[in-house]
């Protein structure tokens, strides 16, 4: 390593231990934070260092920017990995690491800025040649006439989304002419309120879209490579359940041209690290929506599809290091499918903390669990309900589907209930297993379920 010799780690739950993980081989030193409610965590006993910022509450421990500097300085860390959630996309965050002297493990926080306003990061994809839903293209004014002639050139239904949301908070589709003038200022008005940025856009409402994610890494030497696709697909109200990668129906030739394409895009915005562009795919379109420049909770499906540890990268990424490979050496193999493990009931989907009492994982062949939970383990209430990842992987898709569905008959999680039941019944749906659904699909079969 350059400059990484050791790394304080942003985070909690499965993703610290990941990245605690990857520290190790590479033979980074790594520091532990945590609030009152996570003394016992799993990577906290297994760092190097640990160091209390808080109380539970996430605003004064995980989402506190002095406190995580404080850390970092008593404990003389070289560089912060943010994870995912929490401070991982607060540009404002990048930047404090980066003027105390810390690296930050993730793009340059003008790229977090750019991104984080949707309709900058349209536009920065526009002029990079990267396709988007037809829209305003930015952001509305106040001219109704011109408002209305927008909306009629795009034709009806349209989505109004505000600049400053993102992940399905701050929309509005509009099916009539007659709600459209009353839905923009509806939606400026929350997006006021809720994001203090009343800028809100318009693009044409996709009715039956998948979702569909390329990863991309790049360096900062102007070298981006993209490491395929993945099927998010399967959500309920905005959380993902169920992940899969490659995505079914995608041809090497439509994975190259728009993986090339946000390849390319990274190299011309300057873009440094992992990220993720998030199009909505319908009759074999891509339509970039968003882009995440954090590390994914979805991530290993891509890392089992190619062998690439996509941490390690961010990792050496932000050492100054070049990527050690190129686009040639990214060879896509086999079919990887992830569940996500929740402490929830599975009936109405209400988070179920308390104590593991029992806890037994899969295994074999072509399993992976990524979780941060064990024996004893007490769950706590005050954060994400996600207690692991099972991930299958196989030679084929149909392949990779009955691992899990034997996995998931394998696990023992005692003391709380989990979403296990569930994944099971979505691992034997004939239409989960035909693959292709589009976002809706999932809460369609629920409503079947139930
Ligand atoms: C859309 C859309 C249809 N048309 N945009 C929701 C989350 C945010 N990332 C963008 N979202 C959507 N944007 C257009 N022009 C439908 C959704 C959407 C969605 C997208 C991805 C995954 C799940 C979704 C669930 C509901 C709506």
């Amino acid at each position: 390593m350059n400059k990484i010799n050791k790394v304080l780690i942003a985070n909690r739950g499965e993703i610290a231990l990941r990245i605690l993980r990857a520290c190790k081989e590479l033979g980074i030193k790594t520091v532990a934070v945590y609030s009152t409610a996570d003394k016992f965590l799993k990577h906290v006993r297994l760092a190097d260092e640990a160091v209390c910022i808080g109380p539970h509450s996430s605003v004064a421990s995980y989402l506190n920017i002095p406190a995580l500097i404080a850390a970092a300085e008593v404990t003389h860390a070289d560089a912060i990995h943010p994870g995912y959630g929490f401070l991982s996309e607060n540009a404002d965050f990048a930047q404090c690491v980066e003027e105390s002297g810390f690296i930050f493990i993730g793009p340059y926080a003008d790229n977090i800025r750019v991104m984080g306003d949707k309709v900058s990061a349209i536009k920065a994809m526009q002029g990079s040649n990267v396709p988007c839903v037809p829209g305003s293209g930015g952001g509305l004014g106040t001219d109704d006439k011109e408002n209305i002639a927008i909306a009629n050139k795009i034709g009806l239904p349209i989505i109004i989304k505000a600049s400053g949301g993102g992940g399905g908070r701050g929309m509005r589709v509009v099916e009539k002419q007659k709600d459209l003038l009353s839905s923009i200022e509806l939606t400026k008005t929350e997006a006021q309120n809720f994001f203090g940025n009343s800028e809100v856009y318009m693009e044409k409402f996709l009715t039956t879209p998948r979702h569909v994610e390329i990863q991309i890494l790049a360096d900062e030497h102007g070298n981006a490579v993209h490491l395929g696709e993945r099927d998010c697909s399967m959500q309920r109200r905005h959380q993902k359940v169920v992940e899969e990668a490659p995505a079914p129906g995608i041809t090497p030739e439509l994975r190259n041209k728009i993986g090339s394409i946000c390849a390319d895009a990274c190299k011309k915005i300057n873009y440094r690290g992992a990220g993720t562009f998030e199009f909505l795919f319908e009759n074999d379109e891509f339509y970039f929506i968003e882009m995440n420049t954090r590390i994914q909770v979805e991530h290993p499906v891509t890392e089992m599809i190619t062998g690439i540890d996509i941490v390690r990268e961010q990792i050496l990424i932000a050492d100054g290091q070049k990527l050690s490979f190129t686009q040639d050496d990214v060879n896509i193999k086999g079919f990887a499918i992830e569940c996500r493990i929740n402490a929830e009931d599975p009936n109405n989907f209400m988070p179920s903390p308390g104590k593991i009492t029992q806890f037994h994982v899969a295994g074999g062949l072509g399993v992976r669990i990524d979780s941060h939970v064990y024996n004893g383990y007490s769950v706590p209430p005050h954060y994400d309900s996600m207690i692991g990842k099972l991930i299958t992987f196989a030679d084929t898709r149909l392949g990779a589907i009955i691992k899990m569905q034997n996995a998931l008959g394998e696990m023992v999680v005692d003391g709380i209930k989990t979403n296990i039941p569930l994944q099971t019944c979505i691992m034997e749906d004939e239409i989960f297993r035909k693959g292709g659904m589009n976002i809706h699909y999932l809460e369609k079969m629920l409503e079947r379920l139930h």
